[in-house]
């Protein structure tokens, strides 16, 4: 692109959409006109940004009839599963952050610290990861690189910020005492929740397979084996991540940290005497991968275990649909 694009911001009144535009702020992201759009129910409400007020306008279709270049969708599946095309089909490029898209062959999966390339392929929708794979496979890369990657068990330690504003107030009201039960189907305070999304046929459920599915697309990947247990915890922000990974080729404990200290996006955090490794408190707020508890799993051949932390609304979301959009407009 060789001009400031035209920004859109569907859905900017959810938990992602309203860190999009922090995150937009944050980075200085060049634009020309800014839309902010959403639901009929938040129309008409005014969002300052950098200082200047819009007005919320209602998504129709004809809000892309408008010179819009970039959308940043965040306004759940089904507004994707409708809207995104016909943006699509006007010129407008959607990095669509929902479920929708992502499985789609002619939508590339991208997470930028993995397979930036894959955006040059787009036919005017970009997917945007599920929060869970997001920062799991910015931990995997390099190792997927250097010693081939056989079979990955995930176990996840989600926070209710995923659930948008129903699952923190789920947790704020619970730890008062007052189990409500809007988010969730059992009370998250005080709880481990082994449901995420609903369940499918195989037993497992919808977030487990997207950890599955999209791990081995971005990955370019289709013979990984994978499996994954994917759990709600009493933490209101960040998702923390025990990877369990089977290497092709032997390793060095030591040459692994030093590649993780090296590659983009992630924060080695290891250092056992002294009680560091990542956790949850300490990666909210912040946009990189945080990585720790490198150690090899004894009971296989080439197995090694991560412990791996991200602020699933920032990176797992709005960081990472903002940085797509950032190699967009270099293109
Ligand atoms: C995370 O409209 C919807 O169904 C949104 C549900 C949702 C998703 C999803 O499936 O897109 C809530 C929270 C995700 C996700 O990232 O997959």
């Amino acid at each position: 692109m060789n001009k400031k694009p035209n920004l859109a911001i569907v859905g900017a009144t959810g938990v992602v959409g309203s860190t999009f535009l922090k995150v937009l702020e944050e980075r200085n992201f060049p634009f020309e006109n800014l839309y902010i759009m959403a639901s009929a129910k938040s129309a008409g409400t005014t969002i300052t940004f950098k200082g200047k007020d819009y007005i919320v306008e209602e998504l129709t279709e004809k809000s892309f009839d408008k010179p819009i270049d970039i959308a940043l969708f965040s306004a759940g599946a089904s507004i994707s599963l409708k809207f995104a095309p016909i943006a699509a089909s006007k010129g407008v490029v959607v990095v669509d952050n929902s479920s929708a898209w992502r499985m789609d062959k002619e939508v590339p999966l991208v997470v930028p610290e993995v397979n930036p390339e894959d955006i040059k392929w787009n036919k005017g929708i970009i997917a945007n990861p599920n929060c869970s794979t997001i920062q799991a496979v910015v931990a995997l890369k390099p190792l997927y690189d250097k010693y081939g990657i056989k079979r990955i068990v995930y176990s996840t330690y989600q926070a209710v910020s995923g659930s948008g504003v129903k699952g923190i107030n789920d947790l704020k009201e619970g730890l008062k005492g007052n189990d409500i039960k809007e988010a969730y189907p059992h009370a998250i305070a005080g709880n481990c929740l082994p449901q995420i999304d609903v369940f499918l046929e195989n037993g497992y459920t919808k977030e487990e397979m997207k950890m599955v599915n999209e791990t081995r697309k971005i990955l370019g990947d289709d013979t990984l084996k994978i499996t994954a247990t994917t759990v709600r915890v009493p933490v209101f922000d960040s998702h923390s991540e025990s990877v369990n990974v089977e290497l092709k080729k032997p390793f060095e404990i030591e040459d692994v940290k030093k590649l993780l200290l090296e590659a983009p996006g992630i924060v080695l955090q290891d250092d056992l005497e002294n009680s560091v490794y990542p956790l949850a408190r300490d990666a909210a707020g912040k946009d990189e991968v945080f990585v720790g508890r490198v150690r090899r799993d004894f009971s296989v051949e080439n197995g090694i275990n991560l412990w791996v932390v991200a602020d699933n609304i920032r990176k797992g979301a709005a960081t990472n649909t903002v940085q797509i959009a950032e190699v967009l407009i270099k293109q």
